[in-house]
């Protein structure tokens, strides 16, 4: 694993449809609720503040954004979901672009639902894990913001959340995108994944 292949990650598309997105030989994609950190978590990766948007204010990410490692290597940051002031029309066509793009890319190697670790998993975020489990695509949880949970309290919620998401709490990631926890571990995994 390599952390300066990340550093070097460039812009390469924005788009609202998966239709219009060009072949990868491997990807990797976020997906969440939110405001959760999807976008914070690929800035973190890739050491620069400014790569992805970020927002305080939910509904930041409204398209596709691929972000190139190398030789056709992606990483992508989706649209978060749950956002309650997005009229209903836009977050059914978030939902619909997200769903299309999570079934018709042959070259996703795994996709990354983050939980925030104050919040827990929202009705959405189960709805999310149950689906991608009917659909057999490898997928692993990450919980974000655990620099929001003090560290005494740490242990439990850990506990806690694992128990909610029906998993052991060893099988998900445990990260702060803000302080850069359990970064190196993902660096790691998803060097595996697009096989760099
Ligand atoms: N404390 C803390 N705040 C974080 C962390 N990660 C992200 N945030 C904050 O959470 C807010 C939302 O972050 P984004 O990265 O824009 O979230 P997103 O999931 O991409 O949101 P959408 O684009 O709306 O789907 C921002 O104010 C971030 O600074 C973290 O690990 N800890
Ligand atoms: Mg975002």
């Amino acid at each position: 694993m390599n952390k300066s292949v990340f550093n070097t990650a460039q812009f390469h598309a924005c788009v609202d449809s998966a239709h219009k997105l060009d072949d990868a030989q491997a990807e990797v994609a976020f997906v969440g609720r939110s405001n959760v950190g999807k976008s914070s978590l690929i800035n973190a990766l890739c050491g620069r503040h400014l790569l992805a948007k970020v927002s305080k204010t939910p509904g930041k990410t409204r398209t596709i954004n691929v972000f190139f490692i190398r030789d056709g290597k992606w990483i992508v940051d989706l649209p978060g979901y749950g956002f309650a002031a997005v009229p209903i029309k836009e977050r059914n066509n978030w939902k619909d672009m997200i769903e299309y793009y999570l079934s018709n890319r042959p070259s996703l190697k795994a996709i990354f639902v983050l939980v925030d670790a104050c919040v827990g998993a929202t009705a959405l975020d189960r709805q999310m894990l149950a689906w991608l489990k009917s659909t057999g695509m490898p997928y692993h949880i990450i919980v974000n913001k655990i620099d929001r949970i003090a560290q005494i309290k740490l242990v439990e919620q850990r506990q806690i959340l694992a128990v909610d998401l029906k998993v052991m709490p060893e099988s998900i990631l445990w990260v702060s995108a803000k302080k850069g926890t359990g970064i190196k571990e993902l660096y790691t995994i998803i060097s595996s994944f697009l096989a760099l």
